[in-house]
């Protein structure tokens, strides 16, 4: 019984190998634009079902557009998701590649291939602007934020880049463009340290009468801007970024690499901070929804998406670019600042139909938002396929002539007929990165291995899917992920077990 479901599975994986190569690829497109959301939750989205808040913009991606009801980050947070997107390998079988402090050396190392350096071969001129998150410079104390700051971006496949390093509530909060920090005084260099505090600028801890925003758990570090952080920062006063500004920054910043490079063929990574913690919406979107900062920032997402596709309006390009909206994870509420997102959340859910949020084994982790525009090749509708951003690399790779071998990019299987709705069929199997710890996914079926981790986190109040014993979900019959089958069902319980060992153990799922 159990060899025959492992033939079955293996079975089922060849066949999609082999039917995935059955539809020729489309022209590649002109431009590839990817927009990526940071803690975007399913439900998030009015495209998906959200009514509380109003997204208009992503609404209409998805009206002209492929609308992915089973669409995955690989992990459940930032780092890992990005890392497995632009390396097509799962995360997790690399140290190092867990959550990135603000002072992290780069993550994905120069020579190798990425998914810009897949675009970039194929004559794309490549951009990424926002959050990056995956380490730059060489990392801890060698990393000197007063001069060039590299390996980076630039040094994996990137033409240009104008970046926060890490996240919005980790120093240092400065813009890097290219190798450097953008309008740093150099008679006020900039130190970060995340070992210890450093200067004497006052702290969340220390000097709580500051805050404009306050923490409710970590985040109590340097304050910046009346905020206080992960880690310890002095200097750089000129150059620190203002959070009211960044999305208008970031969209400020794309729209004019778009603008030079319309006569070019480009690739632009467009990852904005919102809605990512802390949450500081820019004045005009202040009570833009009921739900406080959290849902008025999904407000200001939604303008720079509205941005963007503005622009490719003007210039003439929509029709032939290819533009991607996803996100790095799924949706939390209370990430570590009191800001109402708890107390005004109301009937919102921003999971969706999902059980779980960032963090979780559960659903809700990392199936996100997940639409494909193409006007000229992508019939709009809505697509039950399993697809992942990890597919990225080698689907995109086939799109524009690229061939992306398994050794390059482990985990990337070629999905590309599902991302442009030419297949229903997705991938068979997909492990999902909780936290801590993998869950896989084979068809509708989801299994959880037994774990000693807490069920619940308690500072954001997540169900991280723990369990002492293993969990097997129907999710076609149960998408909420409450009944769990294993108990009534132990040789699938083996055979997923299996797969997911062999997944592992193997180094590469093709
Ligand atoms: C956690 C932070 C959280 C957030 C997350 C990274 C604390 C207590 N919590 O460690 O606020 O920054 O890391 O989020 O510090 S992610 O979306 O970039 O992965
Ligand atoms: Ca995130």
């Amino acid at each position: 019984m159990f060899r025959k479901m492992m033939n079955l599975i293996i079975g089922i994986s060849l066949l999609a190998t082999l039917s995935s190569s059955l539809f020729a690829a489309p022209p590649a497109p002109r431009n590839i634009v990817l927009i990526y959301a940071d803690d975007l939750g399913y439900g998030d989205v009015g495209a998906y079902g959200a009514t509380a808040v109003k997204t208009p913009h992503m609404d209409r991606l998805a009206r002209e557009g492929l609308r992915f009801l089973d669409g995955h980050a690989a992990s459940a947070t930032c780092t890992p998701s990005r890392y497995a997107m632009l390396t097509g390998e799962y995360a997790w079988r690399q140290k190092g590649t867990g959550i990135a402090r603000g002072d992290a050396g780069a993550i994905i190392q120069p020579g190798r291939t990425t998914l810009a350096t897949i675009l970039k071969a194929a004559g794309y001129r490549t951009g990424v602007v926002g959050k990056w998150h995956l380490g730059m410079g060489p990392g801890g104390k060698a990393t000197d934020w007063n001069t060039d700051i590299k390996p980076g971006p630039l040094e994996i496949g990137f033409d240009y880049c104008f970046l926060m390093p890490a996240t919005g509530d980790r120093v240092p909060c400065v813009y890097v463009e290219n190798h450097r920090v953008v309008g740093l005084d150099p008679a006020d260099p900039i130190r970060v340290s995340f070992e210890g505090k450093i200067g004497n600028e006052p702290t969340g801890r220390a000097n709580p009468e500051l805050l404009k925003m306050h923490p409710s758990h970590g985040h109590d570090m340097t304050i910046i801007n009346g905020i206080s952080r992960i880690g310890y920062m002095t200097g750089g006063k000129a150059a620190r970024w203002v959070d009211e500004d960044i999305a208008d920054r970031f969209t400020e910043k794309a729209v004019a690499f778009i603008e030079r490079e319309r006569t070019n063929r480009f690739f632009l990574f467009f990852s904005l901070h919102d809605i990512h913690v802390p949450r500081v919406p820019h004045p005009r979107f202040v009570g833009a929804t009921g739900m406080g900062p959290r849902g008025d920032v999904i407000v200001e997402f939604d303008w720079c998406v509205g941005e963007i596709l503005k622009t490719l309006d003007r210039l003439d390009l929509a029709e032939d670019t290819l533009v991607i909206l996803t996100s790095d994870n799924g949706p939390v509420i209370d990430d570590g600042y009191r800001d109402d997102a708890v107390e005004k959340l109301g009937d919102h859910r921003a999971a969706g139909p999902f059980r779980g949020g960032k963090y979780s084994h559960f659903e809700a982790a990392t199936r996100v938002p997940f639409i494909v525009r193409w006007p000229k090749t992508v019939k709009p509708g809505a697509s039950d396929a399993l697809v992942c951003q990890v597919d990225f690399p080698t689907s995109l790779g086939r799109l524009v002539g690229q061939t992306v071998a398994a050794e390059q990019a482990p985990d990337s299987l070629d999905t590309l007929d599902a991302l442009l709705g030419k297949s229903a069929r997705g991938r068979e199997h997909l492990v999902e990165q909780a936290i801590h710890g993998l869950a896989l996914r084979v068809g509708e079926w989801k299994y959880i291995p037994a774990n000693n981790g807490p069920a619940v986190n308690r500072n954001t109040d997540t169900e991280l899917g723990n369990a002492s014993e293993p969990q097997l979900y129907n999710l076609a019959e149960d998408i909420g992920e409450r009944n769990n089958l294993a108990a009534a069902e132990p040789e699938r319980v083996a055979a997923m077990s299996a797969l997911l060992k062999k997944l592992q153990s193997d180094g590469r799922s093709r």
